[in-house]
């Protein structure tokens, strides 16, 4: 008997282990808009389809204080670890022209050293046109057929997880749905 609930104990410590290092889903709103984490890891065309289909759009990030608040909506859907995901920045129309999907104008760029460089792959040729945060909250132009989780952003504040509505605590994530 003491075996099997040991073994159940650590079986439930493992799944929970495996899901607090993945992104959960997490829904939250800044100066009016909506927010959702979606912690499937897409390419960035199919992020920014997927955000389009539920009327958002890939995230926007147009202030410091707009960056912040997303860098850490991602923390809070990590257990404060941070995770690389999709912005809706892109340069795939001109080479070195940046763009938000939604049209926004650019007012705030948050670049990490060296960034964007346009990384070449195996002499392929500059083929990095969309952008991802890293955890640090810094940009980086990527490839965008790499598959990471995203940002949608909503022009509506959407309903908040309760736990995401403190600020400066680590809250404890759940599962949305
Ligand atoms: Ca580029
Ligand atoms: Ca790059």
């Amino acid at each position: 008997m003491k075996t099997i609930i040991c073994f159940g104990i650590w079986i439930l410590t493992s799944v929970m282990a495996g899901f607090a290092a993945k992104p959960v889903s997490l829904n939250s709103n800044f100066r009016g808009h909506g927010y959702e984490v979606v912690p499937i890891p897409v390419t960035w065309h199919t992020a920014k389809k997927m955000a389009e289909k539920k009327d958002g759009y890939l995230v926007s990030i147009t202030s410091p204080e707009e960056n912040e608040f997303v860098i850490q909506l991602i923390k809070n859907a990590t257990n404060g670890e941070g995770a690389d995901v999709w912005i809706g920045l892109t340069d795939e129309k001109l080479e070195g022209d940046w763009e938000w999907a939604s049209g926004e104008k650019i007012t705030f760029q948050n670049w990490a050293q060296g960034e964007p460089n346009n990384f070449a792959y195996a002499g392929l040729g500059g083929s990095e046109n969309c952008v991802h945060t890293w955890k640090d909250g810094k940009w980086n132009d990527y490839a965008g057929d790499v598959r990471i989780p995203f940002i949608i952003e909503y022009d509506h504040e959407i309903e908040p997880d309760s736990d995401s509505k403190s600020s400066g605590v680590k809250p404890g994530v759940r599962l949305k749905k």
